[in-house]
């Protein structure tokens, strides 16, 4: 007899692979097991331990889907999985193995040169190296196209000269290797720039943290400010110029989102239901009787159950080379709408104490709006959806 499991409304986890399921439960035991103890005091704290890359460096989570390096070369769902099990307990975890693996990793590997990869890769595997990825500007956030930050030629003939600055970048106080993007100075190019912290002289390179977020505290978040730092021309990334070269990193990790953000909605799914069977009201009825608590239950696990089967089905097509940047805007904005407001109808379940963020649900509701502002806002992604649609761009 066929069963219904809410957990698993569609029984996605019989289309993934015996591979697949093995990370997600390796990702899943590490973020239960190791990340869950530590969130509420990482929160509250507003403190990222770096050792967390170390750790999932160790377990092959990091630049997942890259072939040899260092990298496990696992399949686009099998990442997915590993960002959904990260999310799953906080979302700043997860920007933070994002901007690793697919902003730093990922670029360098598409467009990086052998030497490049090699000299780099496998030590961002390990989580040894730390990496982050700069494209918004104080100026320029949703419009990249616009960015102010320029690389000039040395005089000595000796690479270039970045000066400029890059805000909100996450991981970018802890990082070893800065991934910017510059225009190039004669030509206004777009290229990127693999800044290597150690090598920059004193007073060329600062990475202020921003402090006091109300979301995504358990990452670390700040600015990159460049005044005339030099970088070798063996640093630029060769082989990509234009907005192509960011963008192509960005679809890998609003992959990597649509995911995240399912298994952030899960967890409020989880939560709240375990809450609406415990909480009695009015003669001893648990709140999971009355017909409002479980509309906002059903709600949420329809939303995380499509998700999840949208975000397989584009997982499948970027393995097959059949994914259009589009499918992966739509997975990006629905997932993470529908987190973001699924998460905030389950905080109601649990009334006052859902302002305690030992209940988790504020947190939740808290980093999701910041997913679904960063790596495009909503209505960026609404907007290059309808591009597609009528063949007319209203970005300006
Ligand atoms: P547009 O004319 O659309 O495109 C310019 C060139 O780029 C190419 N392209 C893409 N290529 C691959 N994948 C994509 N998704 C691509 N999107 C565009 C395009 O084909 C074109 O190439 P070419 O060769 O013809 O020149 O450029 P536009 O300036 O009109 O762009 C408009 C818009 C709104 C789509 C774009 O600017 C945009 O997506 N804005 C959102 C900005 C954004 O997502 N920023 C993310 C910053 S990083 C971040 O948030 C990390 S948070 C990480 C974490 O902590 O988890
Ligand atoms: P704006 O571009 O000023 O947009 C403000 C509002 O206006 C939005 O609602 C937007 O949708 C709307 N809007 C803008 N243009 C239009 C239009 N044409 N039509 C309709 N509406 C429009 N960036 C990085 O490069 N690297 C990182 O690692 C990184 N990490 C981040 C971590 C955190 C915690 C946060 C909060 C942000 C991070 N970002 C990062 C930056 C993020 O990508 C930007 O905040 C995002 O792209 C939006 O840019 P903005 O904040 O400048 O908003």
């Amino acid at each position: 007899k066929a069963t219904f499991d809410w957990r698993d409304p569609f029984n996605a986890s019989s289309l993934f692979t015996e591979e697949e399921l093995a990370v997600s439960e390796t990702a899943e035991s590490y973020s239960q097991e190791r990340l869950q103890p530590r969130v509420l005091d990482a929160f509250r704290n507003e403190d990222y331990d770096k050792n967390i890359l170390k750790e999932m460096g160790e377990l092959g989570l990091l630049g997942a889907t890259i072939k040899g390096h260092g990298c496990a070369g696992v399949s686009s769902v099998a990442a997915g999985l590993i960002t959904r099990a990260v999310e799953r307990v906080d979302s700043g975890y997860r920007s933070a193995m994002s901007v690793q693996s697919s902003l730093c990793m990922g670029p360098i590997d598409e467009w990086g040169t052998e030497e490049q990869k090699d000299r780099f890769l496998p030590g961002m595997a390990k989580g040894q190296i730390i990496g982050c990825f700069g494209l918004t500007e104080p100026n320029h956030g949703s419009d990249p196209g616009s960015m102010e930050t320029v690389a000039k030629k040395r005089a000595d003939g000796k690479g270039y000269s970045l000066s400029g600055s890059k805000t909100w970048i996450t991981n970018s106080p802890i990082a070893d290797l800065l991934l910017v993007w510059a225009k190039l100075a004669d030509t206004g190019k777009i290229k990127g720039f693999l800044v290597e912290r150690e090598k920059c002289p004193p007073g060329t390179l600062e990475t202020p943290p921003i402090k006091n977020k109300n979301g995504l505290r358990a990452s670390i978040t700040g600015m990159i400010l460049l005044d005339d730092c030099p970088v070798p021309e063996e640093n630029m990334l060769p082989e990509v110029e234009g907005l192509k070269g960011p963008f192509s990193c960005l679809n890998s990790a609003r992959f990597g989102i649509a995911w995240g953000t399912m298994g952030a909605l899960e967890d409020c799914l989880a939560r709240a239901t375990d809450y609406a069977l415990g909480r009695k009201q009015f003669k001893g009825n648990p709140i999971a009787k009355y017909q409002l608590v479980q509309k906002k239950l059903a709600d949420a696990a329809t939303d995380a159950a499509y998700g999840i089967m949208a975000s397989y089905q584009v997982g499948r097509l970027i393995d097959e080379g059949k994914a259009a940047p589009e499918m992966i805007s739509m997975i990006k904005r629905q997932n993470c709408d529908r987190a973001l407001i699924g998460a905030r109808a389950l905080q109601e379940v649990f009334g006052g104490n859902a302002a305690s963020d030992e209940y988790h649900i504020g947190r939740h509701v808290s980093n999701l709006f910041v997913t679904q502002t960063y790596e495009g806002q909503s209505d960026i992604h609404s907007l290059i959806l309808g591009r597609a649609i009528t063949g007319l761009q209203a970005f300006c």
